[in-house]
């Protein structure tokens, strides 16, 4: 895998130097500060904020390594989406909604629960219409009560008509070619994500590549290149928890994951307009501001096809770049056909 030169491109960077995560500083946004990110022990350096037509952006896609695009128009259209608006127009559906009893959302496959019958999880998912989902955000946010909400479902042909016209009105041109240019497979899967501020999505890595576009309010998006593997302690790969990290950021515990004392973060704000290219493997942690109101993304999932010759070297390189548990699970998505789910 090539060599991580992602702080190299910053325009706002000057000696690429790591500083303590929360207090990075770069063309600052003065729609947040500081105190609206949560504090950690790890350094971070920026990830870069770049025009997609700044010839670097492309470099860094083709490299796999993060930047956030600052005007693709990619969903140009969905910049007015609020909960009103949503409430109104996105149709009687049900949605995938994961409860909390605190602020962090760690995924979990609820199919791989039967190889850990111990295993309790500390959120859940409900499937309820819009309105639900509203009402009981709502409830929390005006009762201060502890149970968090955050909506994560697949947009699907349940929306309603105005949803489907801002939809065909993603900049597809760009996204397309995004796609075709770097051979990547089909797209798998839009997910709409709707949080409440303070919402976490702990660490983890996809085995997708992601353009994660960003319609409402601000998300902190840290981010460590997959060979940072060491350092982060995914759970078993038959745990419901594959591929999500073990390390509890907030209260690190280094006596069972002394490595994680020597990871370092990329790090970014997103807000609306803006696209963060996540690329596949790569961890990421992300979290909507403290007291920054509701949030709102669409992300755009691709596999990689591992059918063409092109994707074969690369995923070699991979096998021989990461460790056991890692290829383990690449081998075995390849050996089922990669059936992706969530990720
Ligand atoms: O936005 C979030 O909270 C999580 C999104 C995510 O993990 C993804 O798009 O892969």
């Amino acid at each position: 895998m090539a060599a991580v030169t992602v702080a190299g491109a910053d325009p706002a960077e000057t000696d690429g130097a790591a500083a303590p995560a929360g207090s990075f500083t770069d063309l600052r946004d003065p729609s947040w500060n500081d105190s609206q990110l949560r504090q950690y022990t790890f350094p971070t350096r920026p990830i870069p904020r770049l025009s997609h037509t700044d010839p670097r952006a492309e470099v860094l896609i083709n490299n796999e390594e993060p930047v956030v695009l600052t005007d693709t128009s990619l969903v140009y259209p969905a910049l007015k989406w609020d909960i009103p608006y949503l409430q109104e127009n996105i149709g009687n559906g049900d949605f995938s909604v994961y409860t909390a009893e605190n602020h962090k959302f760690l995924y979990y496959d609820e199919k791989k629960m039967a190889n850990f019958q111990d295993f309790v999880p500390k959120s859940h998912r409900v499937e309820m219409k819009f309105s639900e989902f509203v009402d009981k955000m709502h409830q929390t946010e005006e009762q201060g009560g502890t149970e968090r909400v955050y909506l994560q479902q697949t947009l699907n042909d349940t929306v309603g008509r105005k949803i489907v016209v801002d939809f065909l009105g993603f900049n597809w041109n760009w996204i397309n070619k995004q796609q075709s240019k770097r051979n990547w497979g089909p797209l798998t899967s839009n997910l709409l994500l709707i949080g409440m501020e303070g919402n976490v999505t702990p660490a983890h890595y996809d085995e997708q590549q992601n353009f994660f576009a960003q319609i409402k309010g601000h998300k902190r998006c840290i981010l460590f290149p997959p060979d940072q593997f060491d350092c982060l302690y995914p759970y078993p790969v038959h745990h419901p928890c594959d591929r999500q990290s073990q390390v509890d950021f907030e209260n690190p515990d280094y006596d069972k994951f002394p490595n994680f004392k020597n990871a370092v973060g990329y790090e970014a704000v997103v807000g609306p307009g803006d696209v963060l290219y996540i690329p596949m493997y790569w961890w990421h942690h992300i979290e909507s501001l403290l007291s920054g109101g509701v949030t709102i993304t669409v992300n755009f999932w691709y596999k990689v096809c591992f059918c063409s010759t092109i994707s074969v070297v690369h995923c070699l390189v991979y096998i021989h770049d990461i460790s056991l548990h890692k290829s383990t699970s690449i081998k075995q998505n390849i050996s089922r056909g990669h059936p992706l789910q969530r990720g």
